[in-house]
């Protein structure tokens, strides 16, 4: 392995436990909360999770400890997409489990869940963990995106675990993998399995938050990366004041990782998709916004700018949303119809015959290459990839469409030329900033206490986390707590409530105060890269959001 001056250090780097697991493992306690109910649907859910349903919120506490440290041998697995951190909840875990027996072991199921049901698997050992503490990436044992929801896979996990006798199993995912993994939890105790699950919060997305989880790890890291990207862009537009960048940035549906980035770099525009469902806005009331802003800006020789568009936009513009919804169902529909027609003419004849007569306006009025990317391939859900949709390059075309109409009619008289940005691949196997590292391992330190009192379905749980990491409070929250039911494929389903970005919190209020005054003036601020050393305001300031979501 080629290892960089700046990994070799980081491997010194000892991440910093919450106070009460700094402890001898042997001396931490654990403190029973009060019986939770589910957000929403308690009786239906009840019934759905008979064995863990309602089950206490638990803390840890110095003191006298009743945990199992006799040896155990536990599996980890990686879900979804790749997020800062990864890396270090399994050093957690591996720390943790040694230290309260040298004896127990850690197995590390490889490439996400289909290494359970395919039974492939490495023990991770000391020398291995060391050569990926503090490093980004999920290259230990790999990801994937298959989903463990079915009963037959349930059973396949218990035949695989039962042969490698491993009695726990810590998914590390987002919303669906967690929701999956209390699903298997409540399986396990159904079946009399002694298998524990526990779950770990992963997505640079930021959508896996609620009461009790103030962020999902990776989130803290991707938006510093980016917002260092987008600083540097800024400054390069206002160097040479001749470029508009529109800059797509990740985060799936929900808007969180846009609105922290703009609240670290002050950009020109920057669109909320859940501002735009809540208000009806339509597509050319967006374009009309950004347009606007040019002119104004052009007018006071500015013929420059930076707007940032979230991943999701497109699915929550109202026409949008309906011609998406049609369009899934028709494809989902007459799949290998639509599959046997091979020209993109033949797919659009087809697909404009079938819409609906105002689904089929707006598929007209899109530029070619949008219709394409709407006919592409759907996720393993049905659903179209909204981070394979160039909405930047859709914005940039009716933006210029509609500046030459107002050029014609001599209503503007700037320049208008335009580089469009796409990040998202660039922060999510970063280098975890001190938080990620130090949140990260916490909450693998800390799954695996739950397992060694016993727990399952619980998601590892480290709160205050706007504080010094000493100060962060360990504990474990019942996935039942976070479920709800929600409308999946036409049925109803327990699932986590996905958290989209709050009109009426304060980083959305913060933004909404000043988005004007930044979108004439030049007011960009310059974050620049993640440091791992130096003053604590710059290494270990946490996000802008979770700052001011926790005032
Ligand atoms: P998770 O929800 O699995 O953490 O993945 C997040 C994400 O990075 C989204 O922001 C993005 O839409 C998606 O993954 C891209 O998926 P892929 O890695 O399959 O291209």
């Amino acid at each position: 392995m080629n290892i960089s001056p700046l990994q070799t250090v980081r491997y010194q780097f000892a991440p910093t436990l919450p106070a009460v697991l700094q402890n001898n493992i042997k001396n931490v306690g654990i403190k029973y909360g009060e019986q939770t109910e589910s957000v929403e649907n308690q009786t239906k859910m009840k019934e759905l999770f008979p064995h863990t349903y309602g089950l206490p919120t638990v803390s840890f506490a110095a003191g006298e400890s009743s945990h199992r440290n006799k040896p155990i041998n536990i599996g980890v697995v990686l879900s979804g997409g790749q997020a800062p951190g990864g890396h270090n909840v399994i050093a957690g875990i591996y720390d943790a489990l040694k230290a309260a027996n040298s004896e127990s072991k850690l197995y590390g199921f490889l490439n996400g869940p289909a290494g359970i049901l395919e039974d492939r698997l490495i023990e991770i050992t000391g020398q291995y963990v060391d050569q990926y503490r503090n490093t980004g990436g999920f290259d230990m044992i790999g990801s994937g995106r298959t989903k463990l929801e079915s009963e037959e896979q349930f059973a396949k996990t218990t035949e695989v675990c039962k042969k490698h006798s491993i009695s726990a199993i810590v998914v590390i995912g987002g919303d669906d993998s967690n929701t999956n993994a209390a699903v298997l939890a409540e399986y396990y105790r159904r079946q009399g399995t002694e298998i524990s699950v526990i779950g770990v919060p992963k997505t640079i997305d930021g959508d896996l938050k609620n009461e009790q989880i103030e962020v999902s790890f990776g989130f803290d890291t991707a938006t510093k990366t980016y917002a260092e990207l987008i600083g540097n862009i800024e400054r390069d537009a206002n160097s040479a004041k001749k470029y508009w960048h529109f800059i797509k940035l990740m985060g799936r549906s929900a808007s969180h990782i846009c609105l922290e980035c703009a609240l670290q770099t002050q950009p020109n525009v920057a669109i909320i998709s859940e501002e735009v469902e809540e208000k009806h806005t339509t597509l050319n009331e967006i374009v009309d916004d950004i347009v606007k802003k040019v002119v104004n800006r052009s007018e006071h020789g500015e013929n420059f700018g930076v707007v940032l568009v979230p991943e999701g936009l497109i699915e929550f513009i109202p026409e949008m949303k309906t011609l998406i919804s049609e369009l899934n169902s028709l494809l989902a529909e007459h799949e290998s119809y639509f599959s046997s027609l091979h020209t993109f003419e033949d797919q659009s004849e087809w697909i404009n015959k079938n819409l609906t007569r105002d689904a089929s306006y707006v598929f007209s009025t899109l530029p070619n290459n949008i219709q394409r990317q709407l006919l592409m391939d759907r996720d393993p859900h049905g659903n179209v990839q909204v981070s394979r949709i160039e909405t930047e390059k859709l914005l940039i075309e009716m933006v210029e469409d509609n500046l030459n109409e107002l050029k014609a009619e001599g209503k503007y008289k700037g320049k208008f030329s335009t580089q469009h940005h796409f990040f998202g691949y660039e922060g999510r196997a970063a280098f975890p900033s001190n938080f990620d590292a130090n949140y990260t391992y916490s909450l693998g330190y800390n799954a695996y206490l739950l397992i060694s009192f016993g727990l399952s379905g619980y998601i590892s749980s480290i709160q205050n986390l706007s504080a010094p990491a000493e100060e962060w409070i360990a504990g474990g929250i019942p996935i039942t707590m976070m479920m709800n039911l929600e409308m999946r494929h036409g049925k109803m389903k327990p699932v986590i409530k996905k958290a989209l970005v709050q009109l009426k919190d304060k980083p959305f209020k913060t933004f909404a105060a000043k988005r004007e005054e930044w979108g004439i003036k030049t007011s960009f601020s310059y974050p620049g890269a993640i440091q791992y050393f130096g003053p604590d305001e710059v290494c270990n300031r946490p996000t802008i959001t979770l700052s001011l979501e926790s005032q």
